[in-house]
């Protein structure tokens, strides 16, 4: 069989016959070819010891094909007599070199061979890689510099900078130079990015405080410089999740063409300069302001874009739409499988959702990941093959080389974890992934047969045997030497462990329900419970950030299948009324708006608080429109408090209820505070809201907005 490439090559032709290599390499061609390149063919091909030596030729493409001229193209043929590879320019040899790699192969005598044949390579989208754009706690310096070398294997040449928690990337610290700690870092990242031939792009974030006047675009270009000193050679400018002065489009424009001149075009060395817009998606392209970019940049800036909206599969249509609107080909930043916006979930599954006929239609293609590097080599293995040759991508196989990849110690162990954790849950992006595909089915047609009080026993087998894997599989998983990545995920492996348990109590459970036997059904019945307990333990002890805390598997099949099996065997053992009363003690608090950006955020609740889940991005909020809460009759509130900063503040008014139809004014609330702690509640009041009683759009960050209420 012929060795699996990643990517995979454009075009492939190997014949079973082989050409040993029990030689060293003679190198003839061009002179000084890539330094890094030729160590790694050094280590792939040469048996050392042994003078006879095979010709090694290279040379610069004579091709007049477009794609052959890009960066990273090679051509490499592979004769009796020796090696030729024609190359595009340095990184061309280092990619032919990632492909020799993983051509060779070595005989039980360990002779090393290669395949007679010829690859004729190039990338698809000029520019790949990640953008380390969340939020959350930024990559650790031995993070960073193991995925440089991961890109450079995977063939991907970008990595933008650009974590929203690095204040030196962000406010308040943007003009300032970094410490000198983290200027060493940088001075590294630098160096090994070169080495695997990855453009390290160096982003700021400027426009939360920028003044538009010469002295701060002189801050500006003057960071850009000390970046510079430092080995930087590649830059961006984001100016995504800002409101106000720093959002307009003609004033950004300005600045960016004035660092073309003034830096791009002046610097030796430097690639083209990339910006990420503050309407970076087409769900808040409402303005002009796209318009604007797209007539006044630089044609040499790119133009980042998070699709049709903030999260979102990437299609040709799409692009094609804001492509017209910037006048050039946007660059794809695609938030997967970032996870800042559900941190309790991980987010392991394949990349998919890639429209594989929009290469002409993007200039770079840039993934946000997880602020678990490891952890997100999965999507990104997918991200390096969708960018390089889509044709030629098939999620679904591509996925399981993935795991295999990541994990070679239990590959089939990891991808059932992995499968079992893509889906992020009900967020305010409305963006779901499939999860479980391999086993839903049988888990529906259980839970079908389950309702109506029958026990499918073939779908039981099914389901058992999963979670017989799912229980054993951390345990194969950690044997794995990738130390950083089980630590990563340790709570979440802990947890999986758990969900196996239950999963196979809970057949067990209905089983013993179906056959009549009380004291069998009460003995799993409880075994379950304390599962269940178990699992709601983990929970509540790790990953505890004030955003979304916790540790949630399989969360949108099987941990809700284990669930509806303890219920509905619970209210089968219980008597009626008792199970009524658990009905009655479940939450009724809901977000009441009528903002569209709003509408789907799931509530933040615990035992006496209820509250939105902090934001990211801008809420925009139309003249008239409001967002509250509503809770339950039972519940008083004693207090309210919330976190709106950088508004505007006039024109902003809180309002309470008690029936959700008569509002009157909180005559409390300061009118200009951005965070604030009502301590006095009136007793009858059961619904809270902030209205935007201007005529305007008001643009505001929300962070916190919560009711604490009296436990009952
Ligand atoms: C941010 C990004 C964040 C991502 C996902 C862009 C351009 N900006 O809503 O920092 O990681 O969405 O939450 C964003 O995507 N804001």
């Amino acid at each position: 069989p012929l060795p699996a490439i990643h990517p995979q090559p454009q075009e492939i032709t190997l014949s079973t016959n082989r050409l040993n290599l029990p030689h060293g390499i003679a190198l003839t061609g061009l002179e000084n070819p890539d330094a890094d390149a030729i160590r790694l063919i050094r280590q792939t091909l040469s048996i050392p010891n042994i003078p006879e030596a095979l010709p090694l030729r290279i040379t610069l493409m004579k091709d007049q094909a477009s794609e052959l001229k890009r960066s990273g193209a090679y051509r490499l043929v592979i004769k009796p007599e020796g090696i030729d590879i024609d190359i595009s320019d340095n990184r061309g040899l280092f990619y032919a070199a990632q492909t020799l790699r993983q051509l060779v192969e070595t005989n039980g005598r360990g002779i090393k061979s290669l395949p007679l044949g010829t690859i004729t390579d190039y990338p698809d989208v000029a520019f790949r890689g990640t953008v380390e754009g969340f939020y959350g706690d930024p990559w650790s310096h031995a993070d960073r510099i193991e995925q440089l070398r991961f890109y450079g294997k995977m063939k991907m040449n970008t990595y933008i900078y650009g974590p929203k928690d690095d204040p030196y990337h962000s406010s308040p610290n943007w003009r300032k130079p970094y410490p000198e700690k983290e200027a060493a870092q940088i001075k590294d990242l630098a160096k090994e990015a070169a080495a695997n031939k990855v453009d390290f792009v160096w982003a700021i974030h400027p426009g939360l405080d920028i003044k538009w006047t010469d002295e701060d675009r002189m801050n500006v270009l003057n960071k850009f410089g000390m970046m510079y000193d430092l080995g930087v050679r590649s830059f961006a400018v984001f100016f995504d999740d800002i409101s106000g002065e720093g959002a307009k489009a003609d004033k950004q424009a300005d600045l960016l063409n004035f660092l073309q001149k003034e830096f791009i075009e002046k610097k030796e060395g430097v690639s083209p300069l990339i910006m990420c817009p503050t309407e970076y998606n087409r769900a808040w392209a409402g303005s002009d302001y796209l318009d604007v970019l797209g007539r006044t940049l630089d044609p040499a800036i790119h133009v980042m874009w998070t699709g049709n909206s903030v999260i979102h599969d990437i299609t040709l249509e799409g692009q094609e739409w804001v492509n017209k609107r910037i006048q050039r080909p946007s660059y794809v930043w695609w938030n997967f499988p970032v996870s800042d916006y559900c941190r309790d979930h991980l987010l392991m599954g394949p990349s998919y959702g890639l429209d594989p006929n929009a290469a002409h239609a993007m200039s770079g293609f840039v993934a946000n990941p997880m602020e678990r590097a490891e952890a997100s080599k999965v999507a990104l293995y997918g991200v390096a093959d969708y960018a390089w040759n889509m044709k030629a991508y098939d999620p679904g196989s591509d996925f399981i080389e993935a795991c295999r990849y990541v994990l070679p110690e239990a590959p089939e162990a990891f991808r059932t974890f992995c499968e079992n954790n893509c889906d992020p849950g009900p967020n305010g992006h409305r963006y779901r992934r499939d999860e479980s595909v391999r086993n839903a089915g049988y888990a529906e047609a259980f839970l079908n047969d389950f309702r109506k009080h029958n026990y499918n026993a073939d779908a039981a087998d099914q389901m058992n045997r999963l979670f017989a894997e799912i229980t054993a599989a951390p345990a194969a998983i950690e044997t794995s030497r990738n130390k950083a990545l089980i630590d990563e995920i340790k709570p979440w492996l802990m947890q999986f462990h758990l969900l196996g348990k239950a999963g196979q109590a809970a057949i067990r459970t209905a089983e013993a329900g179906q056959s009549q036997n009380r004291a069998a059904t009460w003995q799993s019945y409880l075994s379950l419970t304390s599962l269940l307990d178990s699992m709601r333990t983990i929970d509540q002890t790790y990953n505890q950030n004030p955003y979304q805390k916790g540790v949630k598997v399989g969360s949108r099949i099987l941990t809700p299948f284990v669930q509806e099996i303890h219920s509905g065997v619970e209210s089968n053992l219980l008597f009626a009324d008792q199970a009524d009363a658990a009905t009655t003690r479940m939450s009724k608090a809901s977000i009441l708006t009528d903002i569209e950006q709003l509408k789907y955020q799931p509530l933040k609740e615990s035992k006496d608080q209820i509250g939105y889940n902090r934001l990211n991005e801008v809420l925009r909020i139309e003249p008239g429109q409001s967002f509250g809460l509503a809770w339950e009759l039972q519940k008083e509130a004693t207090s309210f408090n919330f976190s709106l900063p950088k508004s505007e503040n006039s024109g902003r008014v809180f309002e309470w209820s008690a029936d959700g139809k008569q509002w009157t004014a909180i005559a409390d609330i300061p009118a200009d505070q951005a965070r604030f702690k009502l301590e006095k509640v009136a007793p009858e009041v059961r619904y809270i809201r902030m209205r935007n009683a201007t005529d305007k759009q008001m643009q505001i960050y929300l962070y916190e907005f919560a009711v604490t209420t009296k436990e009952d």
